[in-house]
């Protein structure tokens, strides 16, 4: 957070953080602010949804794939209809793009920005009552307003994001974002039906101890990922891996900690996507003081080529990124 700003208290609602910082953004002219109201309106639907799992019958396969082949579960569609409906009718945005959507949704608006979002996060723990999320990125439209949405609004760099954030579904809910000028949480408050202030300005821890990755694929790492998590072994470091993103990131984010999804012998770019889950938790990192990287590159680097690119993905504390892509 910048110095001179006077710091809002713990229990500060959203709205209000959210109006406070407005001017914090070289473009304030309350669209961007909208937007982020947007994305928690519709968040606070999703959380009702996923609360209400076991008690109605949303949850299980949907009987349809995404783009990428997995099964989609009725919580990652109802989920995406949501958020897209949430942000056709705010007008801030004028294309979305999804993990559960083929190619870009053109919202045919005179809006700024484009989204890129994965709606519903960690498919796989939705029927077992485990933390999910929804992880968001926001872009400056490239083009000018009133003419078609063009190939260059929508395959941006994670550089080029101007905010970025996620909804943890967990044991209380949140939504932690940055618009580059540090990261905050705010905890939903359900009696109240706001999210409020609990972390301000957060920081990763510079090194840890916690790293989490799917060691049932060791067997398909590349020698120097073994060679990494022997090392993690070796120095008693603690596993912890459950299987969501945005809980495995978030407990990192506070604790101190590396999550790793390597290349595999099945996916040789990595699982996750550059767009939808990497960029985003690449700006939070970097913008609480940690470091993102696929081995080679910085993740906010990578020119994307493809809408549902995948890649290699390394984040979390400083000292354990940087360690981790020495091995690389
Ligand atoms: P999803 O977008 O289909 O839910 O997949 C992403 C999830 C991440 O939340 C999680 O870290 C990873 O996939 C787990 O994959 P695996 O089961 O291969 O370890
Ligand atoms: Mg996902």
């Amino acid at each position: 957070m910048e110095a001179s700003r006077i710091a809002l208290p713990i229990g500060t609602a959203l709205d209000r953080f959210i109006k406070n910082n407005q001017d914090q953004f070289q473009y304030a002219n309350g669209e961007l602010s909208q937007l982020l109201r947007d994305i928690a309106l519709a968040s606070k639907v999703v959380n009702r949804e996923v609360n209400k799992a076991g008690l109605i019958d949303i949850m299980g396969p949907m009987g349809s794939q995404n783009t990428g082949g997995e099964q989609q579960q009725k919580l990652d569609v109802l989920a995406n209809i949501r958020f897209t409906r949430a942000l056709t009718k705010g007008g801030e945005a004028c294309a979305l793009i999804s993990e559960e959507t083929e190619s870009f949704v053109d919202l045919n608006n005179e809006g700024r920005y484009m989204i890129a979002i994965d709606p519903l996060d960690g498919s796989s723990n939705i029927d077992v009552n485990v933390s999910i999320g929804t992880i968001f990125s926001i872009y400056r439209r490239k083009s000018p307003v009133g003419q078609p949405i063009q190939e260059n609004d929508i395959l941006q760099t994670g550089d080029e994001q101007v905010a970025a954030g996620y909804i943890l579904y967990g044991s209380s809910t949140m939504l932690v974002y940055t618009t580059g000028h540090g990261v905050n949480g705010f905890t939903y408050e359900s009696t109240l039906g706001e999210y409020v202030l609990s972390h301000p300005d957060m920081n990763i821890p510079e090194d840890g101890k916690i790293y989490s990755i799917n060691e049932g694929l060791s067997n398909s790492f590349s020698q120097p990922v073994k060679s990494y998590v022997q090392y993690c072994k070796d120095n008693n470091y603690t596993a912890r891996y459950i299987g969501s993103l945005v809980a495995d990131f978030h407990r990192n984010l506070l604790k101190g900690g590396i999550y790793i999804y390597p290349a595999t012998a099945k996916d040789k770019n990595g699982k996750l996507r550059l767009m939808y889950e990497c960029n985003a938790l690449a700006f939070l990192a970097e913008q609480a003081g940690g470091q993102a990287t696929n081995g080679k590159s910085r993740i906010l680097k990578i020119k994307p080529k493809d809408l549902h690119e995948r890649t290699p993905f390394y984040v979390g504390s400083k000292k354990m990124v940087e360690k981790a892509a020495s091995f690389i």
